[in-house]
């Protein structure tokens, strides 16, 4: 086009023909840019990887990933939140969406998990109550992005099934530091079948090399506001680093006869395998290297399908996994338009593909020859896609029997027994967290019958636990609600299932916010680079405005954050290195002695220079044992200091 600045019209100032098909066009397309979100885990972030395996389990399974040590499969992974919208803060208390494709050469595998092994409903029936509830209230259109509100209180309390669950999803797992700091689950059974058709089941684990780490409430609610992207800004800046997350994929292996034996129904998807019963076997690990190229492209348009299985993978009859096998596929095409998503490139399997769908909104393969129709004579040596016994895709033969009814399994009736597991199993901090977010989820509901509901239910779990958030909610304790089965309160604790007690043993990936000022002392401010650097761990600077600053000895420094736009929330530890001057400055602004303040508050190592202590004076800072005075000699006790990530034994403001 000769001119992208003005349509065409009659006149300068007259009226924009029809003729103008440059701008129709233009204006057509952008006014179709949009497809409808996700239905839920609308807000997410994706990147590209492989899986690597590193112990060939052919006897359990023929799956291609694993058939020998170092075979690498190409991989696309998409981290999500599940109630908000595209547009939704990234730090809302939610469950997150772990979902992994693998581009097999023998077609694609999917699998789709969270970072909580177990689930709130146990039939996929219930799925659309279970969403409807948590996302905004119909008659008012919020909240947008949480489960603090009464419709979904007062669903979760007359489902004494979800109460496990909610455990999880009240602990800090549900507000992660990062993606790359947290576990992924495939939650449910599924099975391993070998190359002679044995099947055995499979339970399948993520766990992160970079160990695990949340941050605390107070903190994710100032991190939406400071930095409402900070999930994928902290996945993004990592793989462009080279900081390359990786996960280990573990597996739980078992047979019938454990199936047979177990507490619980291993079809129940409320349930867990605990590792200490059956232990979790590293096979591969898994490696995000590659940004998204363009996040519609690739991010929105990947379509993620429980029942994107390859040979050696089949399904168990777990009853979520059968309904969600159904509803994968069926919201590909309302999202995507069109029955051939499966062509777009991110979805795209990296293998020939040989069938005869045919036609269809947006065919874009030539496909090729006379005959679409099996059998056929006239297609030549290549008659098209024919049954192959041998290597084609099996279903695990098994007989099935009963009546048709609609009916729950006795099996699935202990509702309580592993809640109390998982409560016990956490340390102290753990505890107090899930109290607290019980207290502020309930406080949250204005209908006090659905908080005393949910305190009933609590009751079966454990007492401290119901009475420590009647505490909170200011209300007596009702009545335990009847439970389906007698709760169990013989399970042992289960270390696994604490964030706390698998976390790092070093500062590698985390962030160090170093508040500096003109005048800083420049080799202390170097050492703590070099030291925290050398570590794996990202230094970045906060100043009072966000131009260049001299540093004593003569540093130019260009700092990454004014300190209006970078509070403390968005570091995992912050050192305060002011010069004398720079400290009565800041002493003096709010931003600077709220950056003090909260990283105190939210149990930060936070380390300070003698020449900051006017600041910290201001912030009411009275350093503890979390809080080292910095000089050149001491940097290095603070960088292992910061391995732990939080001081705990502050005690808690809030
Ligand atoms: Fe689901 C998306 C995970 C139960 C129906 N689900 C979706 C995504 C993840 C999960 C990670 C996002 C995929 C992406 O990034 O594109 N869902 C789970 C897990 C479940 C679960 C771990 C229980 C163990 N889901 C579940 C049930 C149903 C669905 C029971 C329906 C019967 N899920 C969907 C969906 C979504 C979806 C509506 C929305 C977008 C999509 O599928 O592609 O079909």
């Amino acid at each position: 086009m000769s001119d992208d600045q003005n349509s065409l019209r009659a006149g300068e100032r007259g009226p924009t023909l029809l003729e103008d098909f440059a701008m129709r066009e233009k204006i057509f397309h952008f006014d179709h840019e949009r497809i409808p979100e996700r239905v839920v885990h609308a807000r997410g972030y994706g990147a590209h990887g492989y899986l690597e395996c590193v112990d060939p389990v052919t006897d359990l399974t023929r799956a291609a990933p694993f058939a020998r040590k170092g075979k690498r499969t190409e991989a696309f992974v998409r981290f999500s939140t599940v109630a908000g919208n595209l547009g939704s803060p990234d730090l809302a208390r939610d469950v997150r969406g772990f979902a992994v494709k693998l581009y097999t050469e023998e077609g694609n595998w999917d699998l789709v998990g969270n970072n909580i092994p177990v689930f709130f409903i146990q039939d996929a029936m219930k799925f659309p109550d279970l969403v409807h509830a948590v996302k905004e209230e119909q008659d008012r259109g919020w909240p947008q992005a949480q489960s603090a509100h009464d419709t979904f209180w007062d669903f979760i309390s007359l489902m004494p099934e979800s109460t496990h669950m909610t455990l999880w999803q009240m602990s800090d797992r549900t507000i992660p530091r990062s993606f790359r700091f947290m576990e992924g689950f495939g939650v449910h059974t599924f099975r391993f079948v070998n190359a002679d058709g044995e099947s055995t089941f499979v339970k399948f684990h993520w766990k992160p090399r970079q160990g695990m780490q949340s941050v605390v409430w107070n903190e994710a609610v100032k991190i939406n506001g400071a930095d409402p992207d900070f999930h994928r800004r902290d996945l993004y800046a990592a793989i462009e680093a080279g900081d390359f997350p990786q996960w280990d994929l573990g597996v739980q292996v078992f047979d019938e006869a454990f199936a047979e034996e177990f507490e619980f129904d291993v079809l129940d998807a409320t349930k867990l395998i605990p590792e200490e019963q059956v232990p979790v076997r590293v096979i591969a690990r898994l490696t995000l290297d590659r940004v998204a190229s363009n996040v519609f492209a690739e991010t929105e348009q990947v379509a993620f399908m429980t029942q994107n299985v390859v040979p050696g993978i089949d399904f168990s009859d777990d009853p979520l996994l059968q309904g969600r096998n159904f509803s994968y596929l069926d919201t590909q095409l309302k999202r995507l338009g069109s029955t051939n998503f499966t062509q777009i490139p991110i979805n795209a399997p990296r293998c020939p593909v040989a069938h005869f769908q045919r036609d269809g909104h947006m065919q874009m393969s030539r496909q090729e020859g006379r005959a679409n129709y099996e059998p056929n004579s006239l297609g030549g040596d290549e008659r098209g896609p024919r049954a192959d016994v041998d290597n084609g895709y099996t279903s695990v033969p098994r007989e099935e029997a009963g009546q048709v009814r609609r009916v729950r399994s006795e099996t699935f009736a202990d509702h309580y027994s592993q809640a109390r597991q998982f409560w016990i199993s956490q340390t102290d901090v753990e505890q107090q967290h899930i109290v607290a977010a019980y207290g502020f989820e309930l406080g949250k509901c204005e209908d006090p019958a659905i908080r005393t509901r949910m305190l009933g239910n609590l009751r079966n779990v454990h007492e401290d636990l119901a009475q420590g958030v009647a505490d909170e909610l200011g209300m007596p304790l009702p009545e335990a609600n009847p439970a389906a089965i007698e709760p169990r309160t013989d399970l042992p604790e289960s270390a696994a299932l604490s964030i706390l007690r698998n976390g790092p043993d070093s500062f590698a990936g985390r962030k160090l916010g170093v508040l500096v000022t003109a005048g800083s002392d420049g080799a202390l401010v170097k050492a703590i680079e070099d030291a925290f650097t050398g570590a794996g761990a990202l230094v970045e600077y906060v100043a009072p405005a966000a131009g260049p600053l001299k540093l004593k000895g003569g540093r130019k420094l260009v700092p990454d954050h004014a300190v209006v736009g970078a509070p403390s929330v968005l570091f995992d530890a912050v050192a305060v290195v002011p010069s004398a001057e720079g400290a009565q400055e800041l002493a003096g602004r709010k931003t600077a002695r709220d950056f003090v303040d909260d990283a105190f508050a939210h149990q930060k190592f936070l380390a300070w220079s003698a020449d900051a202590q006017p600041l910290l004076d201001a912030a009411g800072v009275t350093p503890d044992d979390g809080c080292p005075e910095l000089t050149a000699g001491t940097v290095a006790g603070f960088l292992a200091q910061c391995a732990a990530l939080r001081h705990w034994e502050r005690p808690v403001q809030d």
